[in-house]
Parts: C-alpha cells; structure tokens; sequence
C-alpha cells in the first residue's frame, strides 16, 4: 500500500515510486514471456503499444492484488485496465522515447488514468531510463505536442524543448521487478539505448470507470498518432462501471 506521505508525493509531483517489487517469478515468467513475444513479432522489438491485442499471456500481471490496491488509492475503487504496453529497449540501439504527456495520445473523457511503469530489467541513466518532469502534470492541462515520424523514435508525439527544463528531469532509477506510478498529464520520455544491457519495461494502463473510453475519439486520433485504440478491450479490475458507457466486450 502507498503510505499518506507517498500519496501526498504522487499529488505534489504526478510520480510515485512505491516500497513493493513482483516476485521473482512473476519477474522471471515476464521476461521469458517478452521474449518469446518479440521472437514472433519482431517488428516490435522497441515497442509494442497495444500489447493484449498481439498477447493476453500478461494480463495475469496486469491484476495483482497489491498493485491494484495501490491504483486504488490514487484514482478510486472503480476502475478498469485498457491497456499495456511493452517497451522492450535493447541493448546497443533501444530507441528515444520523446518528452510528452500521455493524455495526448488517449481517448479517454475526463482525461484521468494511472500507469503502473514496471522496470523489467534494472533501468539506470546509462540504458536510458524514464524521467519525469516533477509537477508539470499540476496545471492538468494538455501541452502542444508536434508530430516527428522520424524512426528514432518509439512514439511520434513530442512536446517542444521550451515547454520544459530538461535538467529538472527526475531520473527514475529502479531496479528490475519495482515499479512507479505516473499521473497521466507528466511531461516524461526517456534517452536512447546506447549501452550493452536492454531496458525493458511494460505499462499497465488504469482508469476511473467515471471516465468514459471514446472509440470516436479514439478512431480520430489514430490519424495522427498512428496509435490503433479503437479496438482496445477493456478489463473490469475492480467495482462497477460508474459511467455507464464503457462496454468490456472482448475485441481482438
Ligand atoms: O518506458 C519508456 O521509455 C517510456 C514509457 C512511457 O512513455 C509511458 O509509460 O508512457
């Protein structure tokens, strides 16, 4: 569980690193499971965005006990999952991820969500960690991003230099099984990976069930984060649906 200090520290900087790491197993089990996934899809050796729709093997993770109490105490008691992603980072030439704010590329109304940040490898300055931007989600408010399709780049959404002072960054250096919360307006992105270990990572995407999952929005936004949300199923972890306008239909 988060303790009130960390709780007050989430609300103060959009980041929480918690006192919890999966097991062993659970962390052993994930990555066997990474790689034979990237073995079968390699175009997705950097990253995978939509990871359920390509490999429901780690949805088991996505609902552990402690880690959903911990979502809960931060967004509520009704919430669903309606997403993962994985970045896997390799060695040697893992690609940048650009600053930029989630909230930017979901469509979800009221924009409110929690992502769980699970290090699956020991993630250091050297193989390119995440940095937040402490406080910058406060405003709860959208920054302009511009479009970069270059291929050095794991998303294609990335907020201007002047928007943020990079020596502010919190570097979120964890070892490989704990994890971190972020709040979804953060400014936060990550370097290349240049060293000689991989940085591998996977997201577990909450939100409130206040919240309603757009697939219009979703259907246009895709045009210009190339990001297919439309389909995505969404997974009850916990309550009801508040909203009354999320469907949890299983898509593909
Ligand atoms: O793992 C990374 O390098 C980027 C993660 C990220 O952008 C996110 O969790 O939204």
């Amino acid at each position: 569980m988060l303790s009130d200090q960390q709780i007050e520290f989430y609300k103060k900087s959009g980041f929480v690193i918690p006192d919890f790491s999966i097991s062993d197993s659970d962390l052993m089990e994930i990555r066997e499971l990474q790689e034979k996934f990237v073995h079968k899809y390699p175009e997705f050796k950097d990253y995978c965005s939509t990871l359920l729709a390509y490999e429901t093997g780690f949805l088991r993770f996505l609902k552990i006990p402690e880690i959903i109490s911990m979502v809960s105490q931060i967004i509520g008691e009704n919430i669903a999952l309606w997403n993962s992603s994985l970045f896997s980072k390799p060695a040697h030439n893992g690609l940048t991820t650009p600053w930029h704010q989630d909230g930017e590329y979901w469509p979800i109304r009221p924009l409110k969500t929690c992502t769980v940040w699970l290090a699956i490898d020991d993630a250091t300055i050297e193989n390119g960690c995440l940095q937040y931007m402490p406080g910058s989600h406060l405003k709860q408010e959208l920054i302009q991003h511009k479009t970069d399709n270059t291929s050095k780049y794991t998303l294609n959404q990335e907020i201007t230099a002047d928007a943020y002072d990079e020596d502010k960054a919190f570097n979120l250096e964890i070892k490989a099984g704990q994890i971190a919360l972020h709040d979804v307006y953060i400014i936060h992105g990550s370097k290349a990976n240049q060293s000689s270990n991989p940085r591998r990572s996977m997201t577990m995407r909450y939100m409130p069930t206040s919240s309603v999952f757009d697939r219009e929005l979703a259907a246009e936004m895709h045009k210009k984060t190339k990001i297919q949300h439309q389909d995505r199923t969404l997974f009850l972890m916990k309550g009801v649906d508040l909203s009354g306008k999320n469907d949890f239909i299983q898509r593909k």
